[in-house]
């Protein structure tokens, strides 16, 4: 998969090259470019956000410098030029926004089987609504909000999204066994896990599991998830009513 970001914190990325996937960028599954938006400006300040028309507080990033790195990374073909062409199968541009979709483990499992993600993280109040416009006229373009509450900005989001995405692409996660019983793929929160000792601090391992009896762990651990998740997330259960 190739996944591009623009950002005016390029170093905030740094940290892609640890861990599962910095192993998949070294193995080729992940190709990333991250591309200062900075160096898309053409006055000589650099300057990327301006204040607001009809007033208001803080400042939007401007068109020009979010048109000119998107192209460089999507191409500059006219709207008209292949509009069914990219509808399917382009790339997938993406801001991340509290204004947006909620992220979930569908949607990442979804993005998972994209071929091109692009990532445009907004700062300050948000980015002039007429990029979002644009480039929907030219292609796939989503918002998509990590939860109810604000962040300074996108670039804590994509990584999220990234690593929630990248770990389901075939090959980045060892055992692919361990991504099935996870929270969220099945509908139900985890169950809890153990490991040695078997006593610590006065507090036992549940004694089922040292039974090695597999259908008697398996039964417990389903309750435990039906339990877990009716306690912490019961808006995750179907409805019975
Ligand atoms: Cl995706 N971006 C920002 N700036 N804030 C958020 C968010 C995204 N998701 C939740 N809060």
């Amino acid at each position: 998969m190739r996944i591009d970001i623009v950002t005016i914190f390029p170093e905030f990325f740094d940290v892609l090259d640890l861990s599962l996937l910095g192993k998949a960028r070294q193995s080729g599954l992940i190709d990333l470019g991250v591309h200062n938006l900075r160096d898309s400006t053409i006055d000589r300040h650099h300057s990327v956000d301006d204040t607001p028309y009809g007033g208001g507080a803080g400042m939007v990033m401007k068109a020009e410098p979010w048109g000119a790195a998107l192209d460089a990374i999507l191409g500059s073909d006219a709207p008209a030029a292949a509009p069914a062409a990219q509808a399917e199968g382009g790339p997938i541009l993406i801001f991340p926004s509290p204004a947006g979709d909620q992220f979930t483990q569908a949607m990442a499992r979804e993005l998972s089987l994209e071929q091109h993600l692009v990532f445009g993280c907004g700062r300050y109040e948000g980015i002039d609504q007429r990029v979002v416009d644009h480039y929907s006229q030219r292609g796939r373009v989503r918002l998509v909000s990590l939860g109810d509450y604000v962040l300074n900005g996108g670039e804590v989001a994509v990584m999220a999204m990234i690593e929630a995405i990248g770990r389901l692409i075939p090959g980045v996660v060892g055992n692919p066994a361990s991504l099935v019983e996870e929270s969220h793929e099945d509908g139900l929160l985890e169950y809890p896990s153990y490991t040695k000792p078997a006593s610590w601090r006065g507090l036992e391992v549940p004694p089922v599991l040292l039974s090695g009896n597999h259908g008697a762990i398996s039964t417990w651990r389903r309750q435990q998830q039906i339990e877990r998740t009716e306690r912490v997330r019961p808006d995750l259960l179907p409805r019975t009513i």
